[in-house]
């Protein structure tokens, strides 16, 4: 995670009450709210063009992002569009040349300090930036770690659904010890998304089991 440097708003920016901290939010009308998500969606989907998921079916990366969003409302009855906002650009600085400025220009300062929460320091080691996540986790605001259990979430589900090409069953079982980790840093945020990652994990539990050579009963 970079330092919390606040740069002022040079462009349109749909939250923030000029002249104002430049940190309150007002509320969007119905056509402010539109315009702001689909312009959002169209910019995500710029920034992520060249990039796939790492399953076999290589599908597009945007799909991501997206359904982050579409878990945080349908799932987490979250409907505050600045997290949503986040959800949907929560990976352009970390995953593509995308900047902290170009966010807060486009979409205010409580957008890009959400994405800043969430984005790992990419001149970090692999394993120091994991480290850093499960450290980090509790520490962070109530928005970014809403974006976190959901954006962990929708990826556990995805590692149910196909393992990613070249992935070992040790870097799965590694990927899921590691999201617990994190996640146990975000609880007492939001019930609905935690209930549906607990449900992942007891799952995965049972399958490593019903696996696990020894077939210890599992209530022993
Ligand atoms: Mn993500």
């Amino acid at each position: 995670m970079e330092s919390n440097v606040s740069i002022p708003s040079v462009n349109y920016n749909p939250f923030t009450v000029v002249g104002s901290c430049n940190l309150c939010t007002r509320e969007l009308n119905n056509d402010e709210l539109i315009f702001t998500i689909i312009k959002c969606v169209n910019f995500a989907a710029i920034k992520h063009k060249d990039q796939r998921r790492l399953d076999e079916e290589e599908t597009p990366y945007i799909n991501h992002p997206i359904g982050v969003a579409n878990i945080l409302i349908q799932e987490g009855q979250i409907h505050d569009p600045v997290t949503i906002v986040a959800a949907l650009l929560h990976d352009t600085v970390e995953d593509t040349a995308t900047t902290f400025e170009e966010i807060e220009n486009e979409f205010g300062t409580e957008v890009c300090n959400i994405v800043r929460e969430v984005t790992d320091d990419k001149s970090l080691a692999k394993q120091e930036r994991k480290k850093l996540q499960i450290k980090n986790a509790p520490k962070k605001s109530y928005k970014a770690k809403l974006v976190t259990l959901a954006d962990k979430l929708y990826n556990l589900r995805d590692l149910q659904r196909a393992i990613p090409v070249g992935w070992s069953q040790d870097r799965v079982k590694e990927y899921f010890k590691w999201s617990k980790a994190v996640i146990d840093g975000c609880r007492k945020t939001n019930f609905s998304l935690e209930r549906q990652l607990d449900l992942i994990f007891a799952e995965r539990i049972s399958q490593e089991r019903y696996h696990c050579a020894c077939k210890k009963p599992l209530m022993s």
